[in-house]
């Protein structure tokens, strides 16, 4: 249990981030726990495998991706405690490997969409949107890239580190520069934390600006996501939660007691609607946002009874 805890407090720190990270640091986690799991009766073993399920989905609410790899690794059917435990063993890893290989296949598909001598802007830090990008210029496409700063929290900083370690050219620029520069941008490439049954997409806060700014610009406006970022619950109409983090993660607490007449607001994503997604780049496939609902159906594995 202790390194379940303490798996859950790093993403609600965001020491482990990104919707794909999130899923598969907590596949791992429950497949940690479940192996060294000592139970005392099959009640027992449920109890406790509801419990760490409940404690991983509960630390940050907005990426589908984490209770879509929870509720897949930590299925089981059998009602004998070792048969259980090989069911989410094995259930487990079968997910980490499709986190893998899902990444991998986005990144090969994407960069068929990529032209030699595109400009690319991206926005937060996507290991998804990454991977076509990195794919691309390993294929040999000479192309550059304009990533966002991303505030609050910055990650656009990891983003550009991890392209100059690439070689690839960049630029950071503020995220109120997106549309002062979308005329030099042939893509926008974003990842996802959700993809609702209607095809709209939810990332990082800033990213419906991104795409309002390409759609205005006749700019394409791609988006990579594995298949367990589309979200089960949105079918039967449960909307997706914005997570509202911490005013200090936008200004000093010091400063903001001076100001009575002042609150902060900080939404760590937002909503994109599908008519300004050109496509969606999954790991089974390119398709339209308008294809949502059946990679639901088709990949992962819900009925509506579950919902
Ligand atoms: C990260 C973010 C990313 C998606 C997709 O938000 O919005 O664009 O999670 O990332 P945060 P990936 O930093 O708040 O977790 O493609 O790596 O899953």
């Amino acid at each position: 249990m202790k390194k379940v805890q303490e798996t859950a407090e790093k993403i609600r720190t965001m020491e482990i981030r990104g919707a794909g990270r999130i899923a598969k640091a907590a596949a791992e986690a429950i497949r940690d726990y479940t192996a060294g799991l000592e139970a005392a009766s099959m009640e027992d073993f449920s109890a406790r495998i509801r419990e760490v399920s409940d404690l991983l989905i509960s630390t940050r609410p907005t990426a589908v991706s984490l209770p879509n790899a929870v509720k897949l690794s930590s299925r089981y059917s059998s009602g004998n405690v070792e048969e259980a435990r090989q069911e989410i063993l094995e259930n487990a890893s079968r997910f980490i490997e499709r986190a893998d290989k899902a990444l991998e296949r986005i990144g090969k598909m994407g960069a068929r969409r990529i032209q030699d001598g595109d400009v690319i802007m991206t926005h937060c830090n996507s290991h998804a949107a990454l991977s076509i990008i990195t794919t691309a210029f390993e294929e040999g496409k000479d192309i550059s890239v304009f990533a966002t700063e991303s505030r609050p929290r910055r990650q656009g900083l990891l983003t550009i580190r991890h392209l100059n370690g690439f070689g690839i050219p960049t630029t950071l620029i503020v995220d109120s520069a997106v549309r002062y520069y979308m005329k030099e941008v042939d893509k926008v490439i974003v990842g996802a934390d959700a993809i609702a049954a209607n095809g709209a997409l939810v990332n990082k806060v800033g990213t419906s600006q991104l795409a309002l700014a390409a759609h205005e610009a006749r700019k394409s406006f791609m988006v990579a996501a594995e298949t367990y970022k589309f979200s089960p619950s949105t079918i039967v109409g449960n909307p997706i939660e914005i997570e509202e983090r911490a005013a200090e993660e936008v200004i000093d607490l010091s400063i903001l007691a001076d100001l009575p007449y002042v609150k902060v607001k900080n939404p760590a994503f937002d909503f994109t609607p599908a008519e300004y997604i050109d496509m969606i780049i999954t790991d089974v496939g390119i398709i339209p946002p308008a294809m949502a609902y059946t990679i639901i159906k088709e990949h992962l594995g819900w009925e509506l009874g579950d919902l």
